[in-house]
């Protein structure tokens, strides 16, 4: 099954998200907004996963759950992915001030590669999905657009993080949480 370790959101996070979208309406057609149930913070895809390696795989999300500490991100700041020319993805920007996210990202890429996994090799950008484009025909209006967005800073506690099955469909992208690990209370 494919797989990825990622970060959930909380509610008032997830409306702020829709309230974005709802602002960028102009370019629905130009791009595939992510649902509320598909709202997450990816810390490390994995890709397809044998059914027999599943439970390795949970393990270890376990193991680096509880290497990390809770830790506060402020989400806010919408952008757009490549940083420049036509749009691939719309996106709403976080900071960690602590580190613990990319110490986590880091403990992730290690422990994964340890099993056999490949490391990323871009750096790690943590970002919110907010929607894909599969051709930007709007000229650069999509990204003004986008850059122009106000989007207010939200401050969530993140205490946990998850092991998610993605199935594709037609539709779009099905996640399921097949296990949540708790961080460490410091
Ligand atoms: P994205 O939001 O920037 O597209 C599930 O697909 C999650 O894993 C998405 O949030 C996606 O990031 C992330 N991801 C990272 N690398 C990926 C890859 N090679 N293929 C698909 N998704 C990937």
């Amino acid at each position: 099954m494919r797989l990825f370790i990622a970060i959930e959101l909380n509610d008032e996070i997830k409306a702020a998200l829709r309230k974005a979208q709802g602002a960028l309406s102009a370019f629905d057609r130009a791009v595939r907004w992510v649902t509320s149930d598909q709202m997450h913070l990816t810390l490390k895809f994995l890709g397809e996963v044998p059914d027999a390696r599943v439970e390795e795989v949970t393990a270890a999300a376990g193991r680096v759950a509880q290497a990390s500490s809770l830790f506060e991100m402020v989400v806010g700041g919408c952008g757009c992915f490549p940083a420049n020319g036509r749009v691939r993805v719309v996106w709403v920007g976080l900071n960690e001030p602590s580190g613990t996210l990319a110490a986590c990202n880091d403990l992730c890429e290690a422990r994964y590669a340890e099993i056999g996994f490949d490391r990323e090799r871009r750096t790690f950008s943590p970002h919110l999905t907010l929607g894909r484009v599969r051709d930007d025909r709007t000229g650069g209006k999509l990204r003004e657009a986008v850059e122009g967005t106000r989007f207010e800073p939200l401050r969530q506690t993140v205490e946990s993080m998850c092991v998610v099955q993605s199935t594709l469909t037609p539709h779009g992208a099905r996640y399921a949480i097949i296990a949540r690990h708790a961080l460490t209370v410091a």
